[in-house]
């Protein structure tokens, strides 16, 4: 499985049999069952899967063993029983070529080959010949034993340094033909425990179904616009570097976020409006209720977004850069979509490299196929960065903060009230554009406030004056509501 891993490394990661069952098992775990292993493992359930699935190849291969210690052949169908997992799970994937059976073969052949060396090398059991033979026998078999675990994991430790590409932060970026305000600095100066207003990407939320961040090129890289267009066509990394190419800053937001959490952050993110792309195209049918534009990805995910929210004027985005870097890997080299002011999952496609004009009748999207929504606009909602929860916090003045997002309408205010009090206007932190958070500060005077435990929360008012709701909703179907409660013990 290792050497299988590392041919696939080497060529086509989604051809390894360990990242294939792995896939496999994800799309076949029923979503209450997924949803139980997020909220519990979090970001750690993709090694604990995978992990899972060696161990599993572990115990199969070790009574694969025992078989075979009493015949060969019996050894040889089991494994070839094993073999057959990856090979179904590789050929389901949604890119999947007959090449991309190779490394599973090469794991059977391999797992055939260590076998019989190792049935060579194990002690016979015959008691006659036990005593002469048991010692060095047992040793020689060991140290087989040994010998291919230290060499199967060298194997994986070489596909796992394939598998991290170069970064792409050297790499050149165009200039932008339009350029955004540059993000001023805020609140985080005068206290730094509020969030900034960029977004550094090394600490940018990442979510995707992708258990290897996928490796794509900007030679081989293309975009194509097909469906109900005039003219199907496709566009090279340099196509789109060499048009107009505009700047925004944006704030994105994940529709797992719970209220309070941390799956949000803003960029500045350089690209081409989709709009002009798909006027390339030509849109045959511009005003047809229902129509989307169904964005596909390298590795399979698909994201449907309403045609009129690519059409209009928040400059939905084909972003080659963020925060004046090529975009990361993680975050979709050599081009992605954001859109704004709709939750993630809702067309910010990253590895993105097709776009079909299409209606939401006849495509479902990854996540609308699992019954999420897909008229998900973002949930305006006002974050308490400080205090933190169940801080311990000195009586005094009590600099609460925190940062806010409305997106598509914009933050005209930040409430804040304490212990179910009456609501304050907080102070807010400079505005950079509709579409991006904004921050706020509260100087809550605790001097004659009781010790022991307080709760403060905070609201969003957008710009059109209406107040984030207090009603509570999960993140399922279409994003969490409600207010954040902060909890904090005055000493
Ligand atoms: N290819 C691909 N693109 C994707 C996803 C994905 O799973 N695969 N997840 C989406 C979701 S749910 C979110 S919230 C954003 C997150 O983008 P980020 O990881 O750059 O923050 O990417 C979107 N684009
Ligand atoms: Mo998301």
């Amino acid at each position: 499985m290792s050497v299988a891993h590392l041919l696939a490394a080497a060529s086509n990661a989604s051809s390894s049999p360990v990242l294939a069952v792995g896939y496999a098992v994800i799309d076949h775990t029923p979503t209450a069952v997924k949803d139980w292993a997020i909220a519990h493992f979090g970001t750690k359930d993709k090694p604990l899967l995978l992990g899972t699935v060696a161990l599993v190849v572990v115990v199969a291969t070790a009574l694969i063993g025992l078989l075979a210690g009493r015949r060969k052949a019996w050894g040889a169908v089991g494994l070839a029983a094993l073999a057959a997992v990856p090979a179904w799970a590789v050929m389901t994937r949604p890119s999947a070529r007959i090449v991309d059976l190779g490394p599973t073969l090469v794991a059977f052949v391999v797992g055939i080959g260590v076998m019989l060396l190792l049935l060579r090398l194990s002690p016979s059991p015959t008691p006659s010949e036990e005593a002469d033979m048991t010692e060095p026998g047992r040793r020689v078999f060991v140290g087989g034993v040994l010998g291919s675990l230290a060499l199967s994991g060298l194997a994986v430790a070489a596909g796992q340094t394939l598998l991290q590409a170069a970064s792409t932060a050297k790499l050149s970026l165009p200039r932008a033909w339009r350029r955004a305000t540059p993000i001023p600095a805020g609140f985080e100066r005068r206290n730094p425990a509020i969030t900034p207003l960029r977004t550094p990407n090394e600490s940018f939320y990442r979510v995707d179904t992708a258990l290897t961040v996928p490796q794509v090129e900007r030679e081989s890289w293309t975009l194509t616009i097909d469906g109900d267009v005039h003219r199907r066509v496709t566009f090279t990394y340099d196509d789109i570097a060499a048009m107009k190419l505009v700047e925004k800053n944006i704030t994105m937001t994940c529709v797992s976020n719970e209220v309070g959490g941390e799956y949000v952050g803003g960029a500045t993110w350089l690209g081409v409006p989709v709009r002009r792309l798909l006027a390339e195209a030509g849109i045959k049918e511009p005003h047809r209720a229902d129509a989307q534009v169904l964005s596909t990805s390298t590795d399979g995910f698909t994201a449907g977004t309403p045609l009129a929210a690519m059409l209009d004027d928040r400059d939905a985005l084909l972003a080659i850069g963020m925060n004046g870097e090529p975009l990361p890997r993680r975050h979709g080299f050599p081009a992605r979509l954001v859109v704004p002011g709709l939750y993630g999952m809702i067309g910010s496609t990253k590895w993105v490299t097709k776009l079909t004009v299409t209606t939401f009748a006849e495509h479902q999207a990854y996540w609308t196929q699992r019954g999420w929504s897909h008229d998900a606009p973002i949930k305006p909602s006002a974050r308490i960065d400080s205090p933190s929860s169940l801080a311990q916090v000195k009586r005094g003045v009590i600099k609460v903060g925190g940062i806010a997002w409305a997106q598509r309408s914009g933050v005209r205010g930040v409430q804040v009230r304490l212990d179910g009090g009456p609501w304050r206007d907080a102070e807010l932190g400079p505005e950079v554009n509709e579409d991006f958070w904004r921050q706020w500060m509260y100087r809550l005077d605790a001097s004659s406030l009781p010790t022991g435990q307080h709760t403060v929360s905070a609201r969003v008012i957008d710009a059109d004056g209406d107040t984030q709701t207090a009603e509570r909703a999960p993140v399922f179907p279409d994003g969490s509501s409600g207010l954040q409660e902060q909890v904090f013990f005055l000493t």
